[in-house]
């Protein structure tokens, strides 16, 4: 099976490499590496964040491993040239439209949370952010000048029902495969394309009669995910409010780098990506967490690979990691992005 490695920019090659390491150390089975740049490296060697090579491996691959893009040297760039566009283009150009962002306690890392680690022990929850529509994608945007001469920026909030529809299923599903209770989260009370969220869901939810299904306005959702997130199992929400909500998600289970994630299209292909940025401050000083990678890895293996049995061991030996008391800086230690790696290895037995 090829796996195509994007390590990116920033910490994205530090925290890939320590995932490739665990991969091999947990026995993952018939796996084949290629790597390509994207983001701002690809930028720097060749004159675009998501050049068609890397595209080319991508798209031959089984799965794709990704680190991280973003670096301060290209943020004066176009927007079109800039690295983020590299992880927007990859999910448009491949399908991958359904984003699953578990967010679990650890229990050895219930101190570590924002909340008090009685709210914060009732955290297992998985939020669906619906990834190739929305504000990122919609048109017209632009910078333009006001009839006074003012600069102005626009950007257009659309969906059509169809794209609606199929993630609302992958949250149904989900939620089927889980306790069975799905909250769709939006902003029906001011926003058009809200409405029509709210509306496709609850048309949707028809064919799931089994599914329990609640609504909840954004703020609300923001505020309820510190107040008491044990209420929560499957949100499913669009790309602004999940790319939000899961940052959010994060500090209450002690970091964004605790958070993994997988892009799917509607088959077994995917993108595999911690939730977390390229981190251009801490870059190269070994200071990372790498578990978000380590649990996108894992992710891989379960969703593309059929390999749910080496994914097992591998989140039993991060949390078996943990439980010994290694932790990265992001969670109040001081073990290097090896050190951390090589604690999950050792603890595969
Ligand atoms: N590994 C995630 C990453 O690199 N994020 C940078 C970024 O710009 N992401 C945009 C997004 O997730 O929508």
């Amino acid at each position: 099976m090829l796996i195509a490695l994007l390590p990116g920019d920033g910490i994205g090659p530090e925290v890939i490499a320590e995932a490739v390491r665990v991969l091999a150390a947990a026995g993952a089975r018939d796996l084949v590496f290629e790597t390509a740049e994207v983001g701002g490296a690809a930028y720097k060697a060749s004159g675009h964040p998501l050049p068609q090579a890397t595209l080319d491996v991508a798209r031959r691959a089984d799965a794709i491993l990704f680190g991280a893009v973003g670096d301060p040297d290209c943020d004066r760039l176009e927007r079109h040239l800039r690295p983020e566009q590299a992880i927007l283009g990859l999910r448009k150009e491949l399908g991958l439209f359904a984003n699953l962002r578990p967010a679990k306690l650890f229990p050895e890392l219930a101190d570590a949370s924002a909340l008090r680690p009685e709210i914060a022990r009732a955290i297992d929850l998985v939020i669906i952010r619906e990834l190739t529509g929305d504000v990122y994608f919609g048109q017209p945007r632009g910078l333009r000048k006001t009839d006074k001469g003012l600069r102005e920026g626009f950007d257009t909030m659309r969906y059509d029902e169809s794209e609606i529809a199929r993630i609302a299923k992958v949250g149904f599903e989900t939620a089927m495969a889980r306790s069975g209770r799905l909250c769709s989260v939006d902003k029906a009370n001011v926003l058009e394309t809200s409405q029509l969220w709210r509306d496709v869901v609850m048309e949707v939810s028809a064919d799931y009669p089994e599914v329990e299904l609640s609504h909840m306005y954004v703020d609300n959702a923001a505020m309820q995910l510190v107040r008491a997130p044990g209420q929560f199992d499957v949100i499913v929400t669009g790309n602004l409010f999940g790319d939000i909500l899961s940052d959010q998600a994060s500090m209450c289970v002690g970091s964004i780098g605790m958070l993994p994630s997988a892009s799917l299209d509607s088959s077994a292909k995917g993108l595999y990506e911690p939730i977390h940025g390229s981190a251009p401050d801490i870059a190269g000083q070994g200071k990372a967490n790498p578990l978000a990678t380590i649990l996108s890895a894992a992710m891989m293996l379960r969703y593309s690979l059929g390999q749910a049995d080496v994914a097992d061991r591998i989140e039993a030996a991060v949390s078996r990691a943990l439980e010994t008391g290694h932790r990265t800086a992001d969670l109040g230690g001081n073990a290097s992005t090896t050190a951390m790696c090589d604690a999950v290895i050792a603890a595969l037995g």
